[in-house]
């Protein structure tokens, strides 16, 4: 006997073939036989309180796991919804696959509900993007979108079934899935070509790595690791790769030494990372030798001129040079990363005279926030200010655990909570804190309701200086009468640890610096989400004090 199922419940088995746990979205009549039918097969559906959050969590889920994440909104404001998201994870080269729900094809342009062109403005910014008609090509489509978003250089790929589609009835046994589609090796470069690497390595005498998204999406964080200690060369990790290689190790470059390390070497190993946003074309001189590793060959058109360019994936050629390069040491050089942070440390204690002073100054909170940071801790940063300080003082202590706003050059305010919550998904026994500005820290408050719903104990410590700070303090260093300082306050003595207590969650609320740590431990051992609301001294900024 035929065994018949809804068209939408094709697309769950595929997720379920692509080993796919979760799936972040908000529900709607277009989407809910693909909601259902997944639960159905042991995908978990995380209701959240808006799109935007869900397509948050998917990218969170993918820069904590490195695998595929998924989100879903439904037809019209829905999938609308998921378009800041996607627009980050296209600028950040997230591998996402979205499921939209879309009208009924019979109803097409008869204004009728939630009828909106919506993959004409998704096709601006996914790697693929397609509508399906046809019931038994579900499958196939599905599969092609994740793939594109999982291959190469990964990004968003996005699905839609007009509701009519996916209401039909389909037999299921007539329906083929694809199997074995994933391919087996990785791409590795030719020999000759390692040669001509390991040539330029041996005439550096101050070489420095630079490892960005790809290694972490290749998860190459051993192969990173073996160069670098057999080589002794200096590394700078950065975005989705920060964690990657040993953060405590005396050649890990943090984020605070980067500019004078990278301003003195003479060969620069870029592996998986694209030029752009701070690290751009003008951070490296013509006389400074380049290699640049990356799976895509048209990244190497963007900005600078390599001495030597490699396609290849970031594993497999990491591992042809940890093959090839004779054992090697720098002493002098590799000793700078440490001298260089110690030095910008001393300089950031210049701004902080009182570190007990009220309200908190942000690099006493700083101080005594990067001791709680442990192996096993994720740091989710979102927020303005607040962020540049998260990036300069907080560490990663593994691939996946630190992400935030500031993780591409798209910069949008509001990740936060999404992104903890799935990163709590995907590692339940470690702990997750949200470090955010208050600003930023609004987009996503409702979500301590799905945090509630699901038991996703996250805590947010929030940085709360009243101000849209990045912006007002950006604004307070132009001369005055040169700007009229609009929009940019907020309230400081919001009780955001309150509103959390309403949802059901543990919050507190800290005037002074001695209860930071404690807030926060208690925060962490309530078994709740939680909010450790913190005022901070909105006059003090990244960039100087008073400003
Ligand atoms: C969605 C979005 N809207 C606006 C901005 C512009 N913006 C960048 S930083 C910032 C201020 C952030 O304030 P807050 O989160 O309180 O952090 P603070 O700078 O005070 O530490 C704003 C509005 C943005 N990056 N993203």
């Amino acid at each position: 006997m035929a065994k018949e199922v809804k068209t939408g419940a094709l697309m769950a088995h595929v997720l379920k073939q692509e080993g796919v746990k979760y799936i972040f979205g908000l529900p709607g009549g277009h989407i809910y036989p693909t909601m259902e039918e997944a639960e159905k097969l042991g995908i978990k559906f995380i209701g959240t309180r808006d799109e935007a959050a869900a397509a948050y969590a998917a990218e969170g889920w993918a820069l904590a796991t490195g695998d595929l994440g998924v989100c879903a909104g439904t037809a019209g404001p829905g999938v609308t919804n998921l378009f800041t998201g996607m627009a980050n994870a296209w600028m950040g080269r997230y591998p996402i696959f979205y499921i939209g729900g879309k009208a009924r094809v019979t109803e097409y342009d008869r204004n009728e509900l939630q009828d909106f062109d919506q993959i004409s403005i998704i096709q601006t910014m996914t790697k693929h993007a397609r509508t399906v008609y046809e019931p038994k090509r579900v499958p196939e489509y599905t599969a092609r979108a994740i793939s594109h978003a999982i291959n190469g250089t990964p990004g968003p790929a996005y699905i839609e079934i007009p509701r009519d589609i996916t209401d039909s009835m389909v037999d299921f046994d007539e329906v083929h899935f694809a199997e074995n589609h994933r391919a087996k090796n990785r791409v590795k470069a030719e020999e000759s070509v390692i040669a001509e690497a390991v040539a330029l390595i041996k005439e550096a005498k101050k070489p420095l790595i630079v490892a960005g998204s790809g290694v972490f999406w290749s998860h190459a964080q051993d192969e990173l690791t073996a160069l670098v200690n057999k080589t002794g060369i200096p590394v700078f990790t950065r975005n989705a790769a920060r964690g990657c290689y040993d953060e405590r190790s005396p050649l890990y470059v943090s984020y605070k030494a980067k500019g004078p390390i990278l301003e003195q070497s003479d060969l620069i190993i870029i592996v998986g990372t694209r030029a752009g946003y701070t690290f751009s074309q003008k951070m490296v001189r013509p006389d400074q030798k380049v290699i640049r590793i990356d799976i895509d060959p048209v990244e190497a058109t963007n900005q600078w001129d390599a001495a030597l360019t490699i396609v290849g994936d970031a594993k497999a050629v990491l591992a042809q040079l940890v093959e090839a390069v004779p054992e090697s040491s720098y002493p002098e050089w590799a000793a700078m990363p440490k001298i260089v942070d110690t030095k910008v440390i001393e300089m950031f204690d210049q701004l902080c005279p009182d570190p007990k002073a009220y309200p908190i100054n942000p690099i006493a909170f700083y101080k005594e926030l990067m001791q709680e940071i442990d192996d096993d801790t994720i740091v989710v940063i979102d927020g303005g200010d607040s962020a540049t300080w998260s990036y300069t003082f907080l560490p990663s202590y593994g691939p996946g655990q630190l992400m935030g706003i500031a993780g591409n050059a798209f910069g949008p305010l509001g990740v936060g909570m999404g992104y903890a919550m799935a990163a709590k998904l995907a590692h339940p026994d470690k702990k997750v804190l949200l470090v955010t500005g208050d600003g930023a820290f609004g987009y996503g408050i409702a979500e301590y309701d799905t945090c509630m719903r699901y038991g996703i104990n996250i805590t947010a410590v929030i940085f709360n200086d009243g101000l849209w700070g990045m912006i007002k303090r950006s604004e307070q260093r132009k001369a005055p009468g040169e700007t009229n300082f609009v929009g940019l306050d907020l309230e400081q003595n919001t009780h955001y640890e309150k509103v959390v207590e309403g949802f059901g969650g543990y919050g507190e609320l800290v005037t002074n610096i001695d209860d930071l740590r404690p807030a926060i431990q208690r925060a962490v051992a309530s078994g709740k989400p939680g909010c450790v609301n913190v005022m901070v001294n909105p006059a003090i900024g990244p960039k100087g004090a008073g400003c």
